[in-house]
């Protein structure tokens, strides 16, 4: 005889710690899915260990159909190099998307991703990456999908990749940092190198305060906070100017102070005379 149910404890879930389901699910695809196993790892694999995201990779190649599981052939129009299947991408596809899904293909041709795409990202329950090798996935695959689904191409910067996996890489760690809980210390997610200014960072210095003869700025061993804070304001926007000059323009002037608006019209000043010669 079982005991009555209002007297039997509920069973404990999967994870305890962590009784509500992941935020957010990642699946992979790709015909090299060992390329992936950095995801067992650090951040992205705690963050699974947590139970704060699920991720899951599969093999482009489960879904070929011939004996040679082939997954590309000759581009049309002639060419270099060979291009990825639609009908193997598709069967694929077809099976790992859901309805909420974002789809996501890296590609040298798509919207740079930066921190803001990073975040938009964060809030999407189901995230799929579409990992093409060679010249790429037949360029009807993400035009059919764009019919049911949110599509973005993605690119991780300019130069050219041997597929997209590295860029997926990339992607899910960026992402899986801004899901909450993932982080331990929440406020070293503004506080870093693209903030909310959209600066660079100041540069930061640990003991000793001499190394192989170079000092630590005076200011940040002077305990004075509010010095410190305007130093390194400074400093983010110098650095900024030097090393970045194309994000001064896309700076977000509200969340800068009225000591660093005044100097970042100096700084366009003397890059608008650099820029005339
Ligand atoms: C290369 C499929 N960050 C740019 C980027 C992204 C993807 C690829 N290359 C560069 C790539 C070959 C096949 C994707």
């Amino acid at each position: 005889m079982t005991s009555p149910a209002s007297a039997t404890p509920p069973e404990p879930r999967e994870s305890s710690m962590h009784p509500e389901r992941p935020a957010m699910r990642i699946d992979v695809v790709s015909i090299f899915p060992e390329y992936l196993k950095p995801l067992e790892l650090s951040l992205v694999g705690k963050a699974r260990n947590k139970g704060l995201v699920s991720v899951a990779v599969h093999n482009l190649r489960d879904w070929t159909t011939d004996r040679h599981r082939t997954v590309d052939d000759t581009p049309y129009g002639g060419g270099a190099g060979m291009v990825m299947k639609a009908d193997v991408w598709g069967r694929a596809l077809d099976e790992t998307l859901s309805d909420d899904a974002h789809l996501l293909i890296p590609t040298p041709a798509g919207r740079v991703f930066d921190q803001r795409m990073a975040e938009e990202l964060a809030s999407d329950p189901h995230l799929v990456l579409a990992c093409g090798r060679y010249e790429g996935i037949d360029s009807r695959v993400a035009q059919h999908y764009q019919n049911s689904h949110r599509v973005t191409e993605f690119s991780i910067g300019d130069y050219v990749l041997n597929g997209g996996e590295s860029a997926a890489l990339v992607l899910i760690e960026a992402v899986v940092r801004l899901l909450p809980e993932v982080l331990g210390n929440p406020e070293s997610v503004v506080d870093e190198s693209h903030n909310r200014a959209g600066t660079l960072e100041a540069p930061m210095y640990t003991k000793p305060s001499v190394w192989r003869g170079l000092e630590v700025p005076e200011v940040l061993a002077s305990g004075n906070h509010a010095l410190v804070d305007q130093w390194r304001k400074e400093q983010a926007l110098r650095r900024t100017a030097q090393i970045r000059p194309d994000l001064l323009h896309k700076l977000n002037v509200e969340h800068l102070s009225v000591q660093q608006q005044e100097l970042l019209a100096q700084l366009r000043q003397e890059s608008e005379v650099e820029g005339e010669n």
